[in-house]
């Protein structure tokens, strides 16, 4: 077992994405879990039309899966879950709360599985295992005593559409859409960004589009660890000779080289795709100054073109009859200055006009993206710019074009389709209202910085989780985990232990459930359930494996069974014949939905997905003009501060043997890291000029000009191929550093990829 300080070491990783280095990474966590022969065969099963759905990453699963149809990740995503260890009464038994807290991410999650309900005893801080009746009964009661409006119903892109349709149902008939997502902290920027520009808030592209495109714009995702299965269809969008111009602080290996773990001929001959064509290390919160470039060298080559006669650079057919707002945008664009964008770019202007030279050649493009642009305080217009360049030579809504935001957890996207949403505009307010007689909520609920802020000042009294470990990935941990125990409930449902379970309110449940690769057995039978990707595909899954411990309940039971306690009856919403049987789930949501869910049951398995359409692909846009919208952006930088001496911008990642606050173990592959997660990137020359020698000890400190303190010891300097005056250190551990009101203007999505901090030997 790989444990913390276990011989750490840093040195360059020589290896390709997937290939060897992939096939030894799953061997070696597969033993460690002990998984048993039924789950290996399992594997088989995953990602595939009457399998299970991957629980790691939303990626898109394909109609022709290959014989696996998993990645390194999600292999080891489908271990974690497997696992044969367990985590009961017993452990609770020997074990404190505080004594707890001295544990790592890692240490809790690796313990095992939850395998009964549990409510704390702050006389012997402890949890006690307790009988479901009663913590339903005992939950119900706590909620009815609360003001609805001081309660959160938090849920972690996870659940299926059936959980989540009741978990936003149970919220609103109780009388508050405080219905804070983990795409709060995500894609929030993609949901209100693409929403302002082109009518919807989810990407308009599907698997088929990368066979079309001829040119792919690359911006801060890192495909190798976080959507792996991605790089097939990279790797042959590449083999046809499509350009794939890549943008990121971080020469992430992923996007650099790939050998196909499933292509015995690649193994065995080492072969190696070369993913990006061109690889430019922006500065972070640099890209709104290169797409500006970008877009001023269009302008100008489209002025030539006139000038000679020539075929135009923009489509200025598709932003005569389709956009609104591109004089001034161009305006802004023309006037912006070569030297302030090189600046804010951290590339040479030479670099950038590469990329906009493939740009105005290509035919169709695809914008790929994720966290690079999304979380900054600019992570709206960084969205909204990269619509600008694609707007401007007609790249939405046509085959192989179009934003392409890559989703998180495997049904975030979902869990935003039906209902769970703070925003009324966003919810089915008149359905509601009409298929279940009540009024629902209308006031704004909160967010997840909004929660954050109310569990802070005392407002926020109950926080109910659909799974995930929030008080880790939120910002600023410190006064965070300070806050919790002046809650009166906190109601954690999940599959394992984590952080957040350590925190107490006054009355506290942790509520172990099914994961979903496991059976689900209720009233009619074993059921399925659904969720939707990236692309808007939604697939039926089906758990086959027994469960942990026969003392789980399944997500949609757990939310019955509190709903049913805690609302008056009413017979338009049968909780119990739903829990009985999920397809009554699927057709009330059909009924919600008859658009995008028509003959829901039907199609449940269809393979490849059913799509639930996306108006932008057709040219329609629903926006307030009937237009798609150019934004004019206030200036270059996305950072949302000043630069000064010794102020640098933190780049919060992801390594390779982590999924979000789940940490799988303490290697970086792809970094070159072993054996530890303190690691601090950083640029050779910024280490020259802070006097900081390799290896050595620092600490981080806060730089926000607040006035509160915050600091993390015990980073080990490591030099890092990174754009000076960025560093990287992992997250979760570091969002003790991060300021909670440093975060996205427009969509409260904490600015996690550029923080103010300094170094302190
Ligand atoms: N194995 C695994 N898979 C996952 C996850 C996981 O933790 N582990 N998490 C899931 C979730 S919830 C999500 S949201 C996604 C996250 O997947 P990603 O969107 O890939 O998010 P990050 O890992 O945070 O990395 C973002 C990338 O952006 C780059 N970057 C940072 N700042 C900037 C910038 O200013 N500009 C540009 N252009 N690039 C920048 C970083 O170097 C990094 O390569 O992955 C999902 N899949
Ligand atoms: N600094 C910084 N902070 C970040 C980010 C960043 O890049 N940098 N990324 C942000 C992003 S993109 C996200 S999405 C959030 C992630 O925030 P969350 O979604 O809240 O966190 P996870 O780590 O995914 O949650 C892991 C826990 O989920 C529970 N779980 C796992 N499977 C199931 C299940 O099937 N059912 C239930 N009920 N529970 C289950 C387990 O108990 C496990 O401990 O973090 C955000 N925070
Ligand atoms: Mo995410």
């Amino acid at each position: 077992m790989r444990q913390r300080g276990d011989r750490p070491e840093v040195k360059p990783f020589k290896g390709p994405a997937g290939g060897w280095g992939s096939v030894r990474s799953l061997a070696e966590i597969l033993p460690r879990e002990r998984v048993t022969p039924q789950v290996v065969a399992e594997l088989a099963r995953q990602n595939k039309p009457d399998g299970f759905m991957c629980v790691s990453c939303a990626w898109s699963k394909p109609a022709d899966a290959l014989p696996f149809e998993f990645c390194e990740e999600g292999g080891k995503a489908t271990a974690w879950e497997l696992t044969t260890q367990r985590t009961t009464p017993a452990f609770f038994q020997a074990h404190t709360l505080t004594e707890l807290r001295g544990w790592s991410d890692y240490q809790l999650e690796e313990h095992g599985r939850l395998t009964h309900p549990l409510r704390y005893d702050p006389a012997t801080d402890r949890y006690v295992a307790i009988d479901w009746a009663s913590a339903f009964d005992e939950i119900a009661a706590e909620l009815k005593a609360l003001e609805p409006k001081s309660v959160v119903f938090y849920a972690s892109g996870r659940a299926s559409l059936e959980a989540s349709y009741m978990y936003a149902l149970m919220a609103r008939m109780y009388g508050n859409q405080n219905l804070p997502d983990s795409s709060n902290m995500c894609h929030e920027s993609t949901s209100v960004g693409l929403k302002a520009a082109i009518g919807q808030p989810v990407g308009t592209t599907r698997l088929h589009d990368f066979e079309l495109c001829d040119a792919i714009l690359f911006f801060g995702q890192n495909v190798g660890s976080n959507a792996p299965r991605m790089l097939h269809p990279l790797r042959d969008a590449r083999k046809r000779g499509c350009e794939i111009i890549t943008f990121n602080p971080l020469r992430e290996r992923g996007l650099e080289r790939f050998t196909d773990p499933q292509n015995p001929v690649e193994m065995a001959t080492l072969a190696e795709t070369r993913i990006s064509t061109q690889y430019h290390q922006v500065k972070a919160g640099g890209d709104l100054a290169v797409m500006n470039g970008m877009a001023k060298l269009l302008l100008e080559w489209d002025d030539a073109a006139q000038a000679e006669g020539a075929p135009r650079v923009l489509d200025v057919e598709f932003i005569d009859a389709h956009t609104s707002g591109f004089d001034d945008f161009a305006a802004a664009v023309r006037a912006a200055d070569w030297a302030e964008i090189e600046r804010e770019a951290g590339l040479p202007r030479a670099d950038i006009e590469a990329a906009a030279r493939v740009y105005a050649k290509a035919q169709a493009v695809l914008g790929i993206y994720g966290m690079g642009l999304t979380q900054h305080v600019k992570g709206v217009e960084n969205v909204r710019m990269l619509i600008n360049l694609l707007l401007m030579r007609g790249n939405v809504g046509k085959p192989g074009a179009g934003p392409t935001p890559v989703r998180g957890h495997s049904n975030v996207q979902g869990q935003r389709t039906v209902g769970i949403t703070e925003k009324t505009e966003l919810a089915p307010v008149d359905k509601l209202r009409e298929l279940y007689h009540f009024e629902p909520p209308s006031e704004k609920g909160l967010d997840t910085v909004e929660a954050c802020r109310g569990v802070i000042d005392g407002s926020v009294r109950g926080f109910v989780a659909l799974g995930g470990n929030f008080l880790r990935a939120v910002p600023e941990t410190g006064p965070m985990e300070a806050a919790w125990p002046k809650l009166r409930l906190s109601v954690q449902i999940a599959t394992k232990l984590n952080r957040n379970h350590l925190f107490a309110g006054e009355v506290t449940y942790l509520l172990p459930c099914l994961g979903r690769i496991e059976k689900d057995v209720q009233a009619s039978g074993p059921q399925a359930v659904s969720m939707e990707d990236s692309t808007s595909c939604i697939h039926g899954s089906k758990g086959r494996i027994d469960p942990a411990s026969p003392h789980l309940l399944s997500e949609p039971a757990i939310v019955g069974a509190i709903a049913k306690r805690l609302l008056p009856e009413n017979p338009n919403v049968p909780w119990e014949a739903w829990v009985g049987n999920y397809a009554l789930v699927r057709d009330a949501i059909e009924r919600t939905y008859p658009d995008k869910f028509k003959d829901f049951n039907a199609k449940l398995f269809q393979p490849g997905g059913f799509w639930k359409g996306n108006k932008a692909t057709e040219r329609i846009w629903e926006t307030p003009t009937g237009k798609a919208e150019f934004l004019t952006p206030e200036n270059l930088s996305a950072t949302g501060f000043a630069d000064a001496d010794g102020r640098f911008r933190l780049v919060t990642l992801r390594s390779n043997d982590q999924f979000n606050t789940t940490i799988y173990g303490y290697h970086d592959r792809f970094r070159g890291v072993r054996g530890t997660r303190d690691v601090l990137f950083i640029n050779p020359s910024d280490m020259k000029k802070q006097g900081l020698r390799e290896g050595q000890k620092v600490a981080l400190v806060g730089d926000a000009g607040d006035g509160v303190e915050r600091r993390k010891d015990g980073y080990i300097v490591t030099p890092y191929s990174i754009p000076e005056g960025c560093i990287g250190a992992y997250y979760p551990e570091c969002n003790v550093l991060i300021p909670l009101e440093h975060h996205a203007k427009e969509s409260h999505v904490p600015a996690a990829k550029s923080v103010p901090v300094r170094i302190e030997a």
